[in-house]
């Protein structure tokens, strides 16, 4: 730091202590190489670092800029002559694994180099940098920070990185899930699957159809069916997707059919079985989805569309009970068998995932659709039900692929272990889901082919959120496990203890806390 005097004449005043970084073995999810540079000079960083960047990687160069406090990068070289100063440079690397994400970073003297070979690898290995401060720390006068010479490479194991909200069983709105969001990115998830319908609530304005928004955006899982109508308007969805993609983040939209579907089914009940599941048996219930689904692809621009499946049986639906479903029983089931409503649940999914086909999407459902009988190799299939992992095979035997969200690893719904509420139903799927049983996974099946791994996308943690209604208890849920998921997604192997894990979380948790969240590190919390 410098005074500067009346007459000109600058005097060095006493610079402030460097504040200490978090150690680089802290660094969440694990980096696949790390290497401290022992004999090199630390870099220092402070306000006067400048930033410089390919055009190609200007957006993660204006974020990480942002991030840091530091002045907006500039484009192209530093000058190769004279006093350039202390630098972060983002340069485009060729010789980087062809990984969507993949990034090196190496840090000594006066230059911090970031290489990505496109702009997502820029802004994970931006993640990792920002990790490395203290918590609280901004670039303001004085303040700098020494990061030990390192040099790190780095890629994801999975190309899936998921979490799941819930926002029909308790209704989150747009800001909350942009906190979200943010952690997400700051652990390298790059995948928000948004569960906006169920039998407590429809979330999300159609312009076609605004009965859906209007009366089956009404109560919730603790109040049904009162109150006002609580859902995102189109600009909120706007600016969810808009803030996710500038954090490499991809929005998933869920709409479940055709059990869970008691919100719809009091908006318009004309294509429903009077409770809660579609009626399979109109012409005009496809006509229906079809107005549905194109409004969803119109607000929603990414590539995929989850259309639910689960649950239609343990949901009680009234198909026995109506004539016409019968009737399409009898006519899908082979002449000497007694009619079969699984076959008229098959023939459901077939039809909603070619109508999201014929919409231009990839259609993904949950696991039951496999026990259907949807054998559709473009359909991603989300497999939850940890004691029939023969769903999970079978599917990537008929060529699908999978997400894998077992709900003994997966469910963030679930207590985490200290006697806090949780889940009722928990016991008998799997939980409670502790941090040190999320990265004491090994998510890979045994026993696969070569082509089948390759099927495998990668892992979704779901909040499902009959329990969550208030932010500070979705943060209880949500940290520190959602940076367990993120080690799994990422990380090539479970090279460490879930002991160790523990430990590294522990300047995570700090600068949680000195965020303002409720992070889980006492029963008290739950109470908050
Ligand atoms: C099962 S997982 C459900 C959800 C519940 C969850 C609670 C799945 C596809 N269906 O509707 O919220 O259990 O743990």
């Amino acid at each position: 730091g410098a005074l500067s005097l009346g007459c000109g004449l600058l005097l060095a005043a006493p610079a402030a202590p460097a504040a200490p970084p978090i150690p680089l073995a802290a660094v969440l999810p694990q980096p696949q190489r790390l290497q401290a540079l022992e004999n090199q000079a630390p870099f220092e960083l402070d306000r006067r670092v400048q930033v410089w960047a390919d055009p190609a990687l200007r957006a993660p160069a204006q974020a990480l800029a942002r991030e840091l406090g530091l002045r907006p990068a500039r484009s192209g070289q530093a000058p190769a002559t004279g006093a350039p100063g202390r630098q972060i440079r983002l340069a485009l690397a060729k010789d980087l694994p062809a990984v969507a994400g993949a990034y090196r970073l190496r840090m000594a003297g006066e230059a911090l180099v970031i290489e990505a070979a496109e702009a997502s690898g820029a802004f994970y290995a931006g993640q990792t940098l920002r990790q490395l401060l203290p918590p609280a720390w901004r670039p303001r006068g004085d303040a700098r920070v020494r990061l030990p010479a390192a040099e790190i490479e780095d890629a994801p194991r999975f190309a899936w990185r998921g979490l799941m909200l819930d926002v029909a069983r308790h209704f989150h709105d747009a800001a909350r899930v942009k906190r979200v969001i943010d952690q997400m990115a700051a652990y390298k998830l790059n995948r928000l699957h948004l569960h906006l319908s169920d039998d407590q609530g429809w979330r999300v304005q159609l312009r076609s159809l605004p009965r859906l928004s209007q009366v089956g955006g009404r109560g919730s899982h603790s109040q049904p069916n009162t109150g006002p109508a609580r859902y995102f308007s189109e600009a909120d969805v706007r600016e969810i997707v808009r803030y996710a993609a500038a954090r490499h983040i991809e929005v998933v939209p869920e709409i479940d059919m055709p059990g869970h579907s008691g919100a719809a089914a009091r908006a318009y009940p004309e294509f429903f079985d009077g409770r809660v599941t579609f009626n399979p048996a109109k012409p005009e219930t496809y006509r229906f989805i079809d107005t549905l689904l194109g409004d969803l692809v119109r607000l929603f621009p990414g590539r995929y569309l989850h259309f639910g499946g689960d649950e239609v049986w343990v949901n009680n639906t009234r198909w026995k009970d109506m004539p016409e479903v019968m009737a399409l029983a009898r006519k899908l089931t082979p002449a000497d068998q007694a009619p079969q409503l699984k076959a008229v649940e098959a023939d459901f999914a077939r039809r909603v995932v070619q109508l999201i086909q014929k919409h231009g999407r990839i259609p993904i459902g949950w696991d039951e659709v496999i026990a259907a009988g949807l054998d559709d190799p473009a359909l991603l299939v989300q497999w939850w039900r940890m004691d029939k992992p023969e769903a999970a095979r079978q599917a990537l035997q008929q060529g699908q692929s999978l997400i894998l969200s077992p709900s003994d690893r997966m469910y963030l719904d679930y207590a985490a272990g200290l006697g806090e509420p949780g889940a009722p139903w928990e016991g008998n799927t799997g939980g409670p889901v502790s941090v040190e049983k999320i990265v004491a996974w090994e998510p890979m099946p045994e026993g696969l082919s070569e082509a089948e791994r390759q099927r495998v996308l990668g892992i979704e943690a779901p909040l499902w959120t009959e329990n969550v209604r208030s932010e500070s208890y979705l943060q209880f849920m949500l940290y520190p496990r959602l940076a367990a998921v993120a080690e799994v997604a990422w990380r090539q192997s479970a090279n460490s203890s879930p002991a160790a894990f523990v430990k590294r979380l522990a300047p995570h948790i700090q600068r949680w806390k000195a965020q303002g969240l409720n992070v889980r590190g006492s029963l008290e919390d739950a109470h908050r």
